[in-house]
């Protein structure tokens, strides 16, 4: 079993790569701008964790996590109105961009003449003509093909409209280092937002790694023969976070399982343990089409049916409504608390 983690430990024996600081500070001056702002911010975290096995990092375990449930859940929180966090494994997927990661762009673009005021020498326009040559270059203009970019309008006006918002931070991890750095640092940053924060923790985290006090500096060498290593387990965040990091926010974990007939005994196990408010499970082969979200009171399936699917209906944006509206009553629930606290004194 994984020990419950310290900020100490965290410090001692996790060494970040990224530039935690600078991080640390963008999400601090996030969340306060739209705290004060009365916005809801979601922390959400999403990918896969890098594990290294070399100080000199030629070879890590890595996992399946593509980091679509994260970024299709970006979407559907900024369309509640929610200030997002985006804290995600670099090169994984990001929220509107996602809808094209299968797109070769080389295909997606044509190269055609540019109109004949541009053709003539000094007219060409200053990205496509070659930079620093003598000659008259002809000038080109590119055209996207539509029949390679499904429903690029209305994403683009989605994007633009999410960056003049200022409502998405996203915030980058490689390392299960950065990883657990980073969630500190975005709990410390939350925290002050009381029940009006939201964890939603999807990403794939590694429950094992490699001390650095323990990690070969340089790349393992095959001609030692098989390769045996052992893994501590990955302390538990979620425990700390909870109770002491950000204890009156509202936190959804995600459990993931390959075996359905075990999935939501450990769903209910991981509430008991963490005493967080939602948990959100789901087995690896139906991840795109099912999930439960399992609390202290009920288990909620939420399923996404061939017809709905075929309509390009999410299960993400299930999810997010139905979390929203748990967050709502948990915020209630504090005001009341409080109110009658207060009624009381
Ligand atoms: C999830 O269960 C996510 O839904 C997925 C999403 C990682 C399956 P994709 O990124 O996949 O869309 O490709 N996340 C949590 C997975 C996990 O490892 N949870 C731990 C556990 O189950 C607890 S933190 O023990």
């Amino acid at each position: 079993m994984a020990e419950p983690v310290s900020e100490e430990r965290i410090q001692h024996e996790f060494a970040p790569q990224a530039e935690v600081e600078v991080a640390a500070r963008a999400m601090e001056s996030f969340a306060r701008s739209h705290g004060s702002q009365g916005h809801r911010v979601v922390l959400i975290t999403s990918g896969g964790t890098k594990v290294p096995l070399e100080s000199r990092t030629v070879r890590f375990l890595d996992n399946f996590s593509s980091g679509r449930r994260g970024a299709a859940s970006a979407e559907y929180f900024l369309k509640a109105e929610y200030a997002v966090i985006f804290l995600h494994r670099h090169r994984s997927m990001y929220p509107y961009s996602r809808r094209y990661t299968a797109v070769n762009w080389l295909d997606a673009l044509h190269l055609l003449p540019a109109p004949a005021e541009h053709s003539r020498p000094g007219h060409a326009p200053a990205e496509l003509s070659t930079a620093g040559s003598t000659h008259a270059q002809p000038a080109f203009r590119v055209e996207a093909d539509p029949s390679h970019l499904q429903g690029i309008v209305q994403v683009l006006q989605d994007y633009h409209s999410m960056k003049d918002s200022g409502m998405l931070l996203p915030v980058e991890f490689n390392t299960l280092s950065d990883y657990l750095h980073l969630l500190l640092a975005a709990a410390k940053a939350l925290s002050p937002l009381g029940s009006n924060a939201m964890f939603y923790l999807a990403a794939a985290v590694s429950d094992f790694y490699i001390p650095a006090s323990e990690m070969p500096e340089h790349k393992i060498q095959s001609s030692s023969g098989p390769l045996q290593i052992t893994m501590k387990m990955v302390p538990k965040m979620l425990s700390p976070l909870v109770k002491d990091w950000a204890p009156k926010a509202f936190v959804v974990s995600f459990k993931l399982e390959t075996d359905t007939s075990i999935l939501l005994e450990r769903a209910h196990k991981a509430l008991a343990t963490y005493r967080h408010q939602a948990v959100v499970a789901n087995v690896l082969d139906t991840l795109r089409s099912s999930v439960v979200i399992v609390t202290n009171t009920a288990e909620t399936k939420l399923t996404v049916s061939k017809e709905e699917d075929s309509l390009g209906v999410e299960i993400e944006e299930k999810i997010i409504s139905d979390l929203t509206s748990r967050h709502t009553n948990f915020i209630e629930g504090q005001f009341n608390e409080l109110n009658s606290t207060t009624q009381a004194i």
